[in-house]
Order: C-alpha cells, then sequence, then structure tokens
C-alpha cells in the first residue's frame, strides 16, 4: 500500500489506538485526518430561498502543501461538516442579499478560537467570535455589497501580519456576487504563509524557514491552467497571509478591477483602471484583476519576493530547520530550472489559435551580454552582474553594478546573446516586455512543449531573440535562484524607445533600486540604488524631469518620497510597468510611492526652486534607507535672440 493511501485510510477514522510499548499502558492517539487542498470553485453549505446554511469546525488536520505523498504538518483547519477539512477554509460563496447562518464549532483540544470576517460588508466594525475549546456559537448575517473578501481564525490571539504558525491557513473566501447580470467564470487564490521565524515579519533580521502557498499549495503543485490565445482571465487574489506580495505577472498585463480587504471592496471606476504587470497585494487585502493572454506557451503569474518563490522554501526545510549550509547544497545540486523555484507560483499554458506570426524586416538590434562575477562587488562582497562586450571581450572579472542599461528599439527585433562565465547556472527574464514564451526567461519552463528554454549552463550561452512591441521602463534580472544571483548584481534598466518615448539623458534619469550583495533566507540584503548607498544627482530648477523608477530589490516592499525633510514635493506619474497611464490618471500629486520588487513607474518632476531636495528611498521592513540626493540648481536664464 502506497503512503498516501495508508493516510487515506487512517483519515477515515477519528482515532486510533496506539500502544506505548515503553508503559505498556495503552493510550488512545488522535490521528488528525488528511486536509484536502481547495480549490475555490465549489461554494460551501447548503442555499436555499436567499439563505445559506453551514456548519463548521476548526480541527486539526495533515497538511500536504507539496505534493499528495510528500511532506506533511498538522495544522488548524475549517472542515464543513461531512467533508474533509479544507485548506484554504471552504468557500462561501452567496449572491448579494443572502442571509448566511453558520454554526462553528471549535474542536481544537484546549485552545481558544477567534473567528473575523463572519459579517455583512461593508463592515463598520471587526465583529469577532470567540470559542473556547469545544464551544459552539451560531451567527447571521447578510452578504451585503459583492466583492471579494473572506474570512480568518487564530488560535494564538494574533492578527494577520503575525499570524504564521499552526493557524496560518485558517483563512476561507466570502465571495459575493451582484444578483443579476453575467455569471463571472473567475477563479479565486487565498495565500497562506506558514513560517517557524515570526521575527521576520516584525521587521527583525529575518532567519525564516517559510513556506508561501496558493490555494493550499506550493510550486509545482499548485494548480496549472489551460487557456486559448485571447481567452479572458478573470482572477480574485485573497492575502491573508502575514507578509506582502507583489504579485507579478509574465508576459502580459492585466488591469486590476477591484480593491479590497476583509471588511470592504471597491470596483475601481474605469478612469483609475491601469495596467500593470505587477501589483503588491498587502496582507489583509484583496484584488481581482482580468488579463488576456494572447500568445502561446508557458506563463507565470508568481510573488516576485525572492524568498517566497525559492526553491528552499520546503516544508522540510520548515520542520526540521535545515542548516543554510544543508540547504544551499540541495539547492546547487538540483538546477533544473523550473524545480529550483517553490511557493507563490501559479503556471499557465497559452494554446495557440492560428499561425499570425508578422516576421519584422528591420535589421536586428544585437547586443552580446556576459554574466560574469567579480571577488569584489558591493562592500567588497562578491558580486554576480552583467556587462555588454563592446568590441573586445572584457576582462573576465569585469561586472557593472547594477547592469548596464539596455536601450531597444520598439518593432525592432533584438538579438541578445546571453553568455554565462558563472561557475553555476542561470536565466535571464525580461520583465514586463510582451514578448514570445520561448525567451521568457524561466528555464525548463519558458516556451511550448518539444521547446523549452534551457537553463544557460556554465561556459554556454543562450541568444533571446525577441521584438518589444511597446516603448517604456522594463528591467532585466536573473530569474534563478534570484536571493543570491538577483541581489549580487544580476539585475539591469532596460529601456524600450519610439518616436514618442525617447530617451533624452538630461532628461529622462532612471532610479534604479535593487540589492547591493548576496542574500539568503538567513540575510536581507541591503538596498542600493543606481549602484551606490549615496546616490546623488544635479538638476536644474525649472526643468522638467522623467524619473524613471525601478524596483528590482527582490527582498522589500520600498517606499519612496521626494521633497525635503519637512515638506513633500508634487510629481506627475506618467507609465507604469512600462505602459503609458490614461491621461486621467496623470495629475500632479505628492510625490509618495511604494513600489514591490518588479515594478516601475514613471513620473514627471519640475524642481521649482535652487537647493537640495532628497529623494528618501527605503523599507521598513528590512531597515535600510538610501537618501537620493537632488542638488537643484537655479533656473537657467532663458537668453531671447
Ligand atoms: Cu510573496
Amino acid at each position: 500500500m502506497k503512503a498516501s493511501s495508508a493516510v487515506l485510510l487512517l483519515s477515515a477514522v477519528a482515532s486510533v489506538t496506539a500502544a506505548l510499548p515503553h508503559s505498556g499502558v495503552p493510550r488512545t492517539k488522535s490521528v488528525p485526518p488528511r486536509a484536502t487542498t481547495n480549490d475555490n470553485r465549489r461554494p460551501a453549505g447548503t442555499l436555499r430561498d436567499g439563505r445559506l446554511e453551514l456548519k463548521l469546525d476548526i480541527v486539526n488536520a495533515l497538511w500536504f502543501p507539496e505534493s499528495e505523498d510528500g511532506p506533511s504538518v498538522v495544522m488548524q483547519a475549517f472542515v464543513e461538516h461531512g467533508r474533509a477539512p479544507e485548506i484554504p477554509g471552504p468557500m462561501i460563496r452567496v449572491p448579494e442579499g443572502t442571509e448566511i447562518h453558520i454554526t462553528l464549532r471549535n474542536s481544537l483540544p484546549d485552545l481558544e478560537v477567534v473567528v473575523h470576517g463572519l459579517h455583512t460588508r461593508p463592515a463598520t466594525k471587526d465583529d469577532v467570535l470567540t470559542l473556547p475549546a469545544g464551544a459552539t456559537r451560531e451567527v447571521t448575517f447578510l452578504a451585503g455589497m459583492p466583492g471579494t473578501y473572506f474570512y480568518w481564525a487564530t488560535s494564538s490571539n494574533q492578527t494577520i501580519p503575525y499570524r504564521v504558525d499552526k493557524d496560518s491557513q485558517l483563512s476561507g473566501a466570502i465571495i459575493v456576487d451582484q444578483r443579476t447580470g453575467p455569471v463571472t467564470h473567475d477563479r479565486i487564490f487565498v495565500i497562506g504563509l506558514y513560517s517557524d521565524d515570526p521575527d521576520s515579519v516584525a521587521g527583525g533580521q529575518p532567519h525564516p524557514r517559510e513556506i508561501v502557498v496558493a490555494n493550499g499549495k506550493s510550486w509545482p503543485y499548485t494548480e496549472q491552467f489551460i487557456f486559448n490565445e485571447g481567452d479572458t482571465v478573470s482572477w480574485r487574489v485573497i492575502n491573508p497571509s502575514a507578509a506582502p506580495h507583489p504579485m507579478h505577472l509574465h508576459g502580459f498585463y492585466f488591469n486590476t478591477e477591484r480593491t479590497g480587504g476583509e471588511g470592504a471592496d471597491t470596483a475601481l471606476a474605469l478612469t483609475a483602471i491601469a495596467q500593470a504587470n505587477t501589483r503588491v497585494v498587502l496582507p489583509g487585502t484583496t484584488m481581482a484583476i482580468r488579463f488576456v493572454p494572447d500568445r502561446p506557451g508557458n506563463w507565470l503569474f508568481h510573488c516576485h519576493l525572492a524568498l517566497h518563490v525559492d526553491g528552499k522554501s520546503k516544508l522540510q526545510n520548515v520542520l526540521h530547520r535545515r542548516s543554510m549550509e544543508a540547504m544551499e547544497h540541495e539547492h546547487i545540486a538540483m538546477n533544473h530550472g523550473v524545480h529550483e523555484m517553490a511557493g507563490l507560483i501559479i503556471g499557465f499554458h497559452v494554446l495557440p489559435r492560428g499561425e499570425h506570426h508578422v516576421a519584422s524586416t528591420l535589421a536586428p538590434q544585437r547586443l552580446r551580454l556576459l554574466i560574469q562575477s567579480s571577488p569584489n562587488g558591493y562592500n567588497h562582497k562578491p558580486a554576480i552582474g552583467f556587462v555588454l562586450q563592446r568590441g573586445a571581450e572584457p576582462k573576465k572579472d569585469s561586472v557593472m553594478l547594477p547592469g548596464p542599461t539596455l536601450f531597444l528599439e520598439r518593432g525592432r527585433p533584438a538579438r541578445i546573446t546571453v553568455v554565462n562565465n558563472l561557475s553555476v547556472p542561470t536565466s535571464v527574464h525580461w520583465h514586463g516586455l510582451e514578448i514570445e514564451s520561448y525567451p521568457d526567461g524561466v528555464a525548463g519552463w519558458s516556451g511550448m512543449p518539444g521547446r523549452l528554454a534551457p537553463v544557460i549552463q556554465p561556459a554556454d550561452s543562450f541568444v533571446a531573440e525577441f521584438t518589444p512591441p511597446r516603448a517604456g521602463t522594463f528591467i532585466y534580472h536573473s530569474h534563478m535562484n534570484e536571493l543570491m544571483q538577483t541581489n549580487s548584481g544580476m539585475y539591469g534598466a532596460l529601456v524600450v524607445t519610439d518616436s514618442a518615448h525617447p530617451f533624452d539623458p538630461r532628461i529622462d534619469k532612471i532610479v534604479l533600486v535593487g540589492g547591493g550583495g548576496p542574500g539568503n533566507n538567513e540575510i536581507r540584503s541591503t538596498g542600493m540604488v543606481n549602484g551606490t548607498a549615496f546616490p546623488r544627482l544635479e538638476l536644474d530648477a525649472g526643468t522638467t524631469y522623467r524619473l524613471h523608477i525601478i524596483q528590482i530589490h527582490p527582498q522589500g516592499i520600498v517606499l519612496f518620497r521626494l521633497g525635503t525633510d519637512t515638506t513633500v514635493a508634487k510629481w506627475t506619474p506618467v507609465a507604469k510597468d512600462g505602459a503609458d497611464l490614461p491621461s486621467e490618471q496623470s495629475t500632479p500629486r505628492a510625490a509618495f510611492v511604494m513600489m514591490g520588487a518588479g515594478e516601475t513607474e514613471e513620473f514627471l518632476y519640475t524642481p521649482e526652486r535652487a537647493g537640495l531636495q532628497k529623494l528618501n528611498i527605503g523599507t521598513r521592513a528590512a531597515g535600510w534607507h538610501v537618501p537620493f540626493l537632488l542638488y537643484v540648481r537655479p533656473a537657467k536664464k532663458v537668453v531671447a535672440n
């Protein structure tokens, strides 16, 4: 009998009796039932005559976040009566106006549970239900406004940003649908984070072993989707986990149509909807996105925090708190590209509808991009990075930190030969470009069946061929072991120009935020801006500049604030993730923005008068701060001819 079926058999029985040989006294040892992963397609309970009846219990259950016969851990889980426990919890999905009646029992031995979110939306207060061990409570409420919500519980009396332990998967979706109108064929992802290290989420130096899951599963065991080219995809992302997740969509833009939290959800006005390929979903918030995958191949939607997609973020490493050395060894031994990743990653396959590829007749723009290492990089730490070959081969240990800005022309084919001069495999992702799947840079995944992008082995090369269809500000970076590689310097700005989007170095200023040396599960790389901790720039008062802000630090959510110590300047956003903003959104505003790893934004900024302005760049949780000093000179006198 296979291990998995043995567990299934046991789960059918409430408990088994195990004799303890050393004492000779038989004791009843409870074996928790197995939790099934909940793909959030089945509405829980019984809906009849506008009333939903649902009986829920909170129990201990065996959770298999990876393969069904892989490692498991006892977690707390919601269970609907008559079914197996589910992670995430059963989905409550009803039309607006529904009355919801829930009978809730706490079957955890000796633990009090506090349940949040079982109330009408929008919520005016956070109604909670407190259930001592063994207690049963009933609650009745109206569903309220349509939207994406959730319920969650804690047995450790924690708030969402600190709930990382056995109660970390006690979360379930609440979807309230419009009573009339078209049926939405959407899918819902509830994020969970299980960690042995509450310190790191509290802002201290991290030393976690943690796993992040979507609908209870970690990559590559998350659900994979098959779409036809041109399908419309509607996804709702619910984040009751302890960490923010900058969610990045490869190859396509998405529109965020709704954003909300546990208590309220708002449809964005049509004029407020903008294209993005990365958006931060903060703890306790939700988003509803829509996109049209119109190029075939294999693609990813994933968190851009390196720790949340790293192959070391596996359950075994949490359970056994394995040493960095042991984890690194396994990491290096694997090197299978796609299997080097784990965590918050959703894969999807887009099937072609037909041949309609029109090859460009323009001569390709050829670049030769070397990946090299230097013993003396940031702060004299070893660095890994890019260097462009122009003419003779550069020295083997020459590295540019950060990588050179690559300028490509919209509509003109690019042929980039990427040469790996490292001693380890790598791959390079052209972040944000709407290109074919094969050169997209996820080794072992990008491409189509029969033609998958290879890992770039040491001393080998890969030719990335693509034609950027849009002018804007993008990024290129390693897509493998990013805690090490991207943090160490494998990142750079990628600027696509056309006649409407020229790049004039006198006006266009790049602010590139990235790692300042290797990081890992225990070391957060400090932040660097344009490769230094002391960036500075001279500007002229009265001149309008275009700031190209790029956030590719893979271990942080970064806050930007421009002004003096006592005043906030004004700027005008004009593009996000390489896409121009609709004019309604290009309005002057206070110069403050939060950006997750993988986001780019462009702002127009006109310093009004001479003096010192500061672009403060930093992150609360990771504890680093880089002040970008802007020395503003008096306005140039305009001489009349
Ligand atoms: Cu994340």
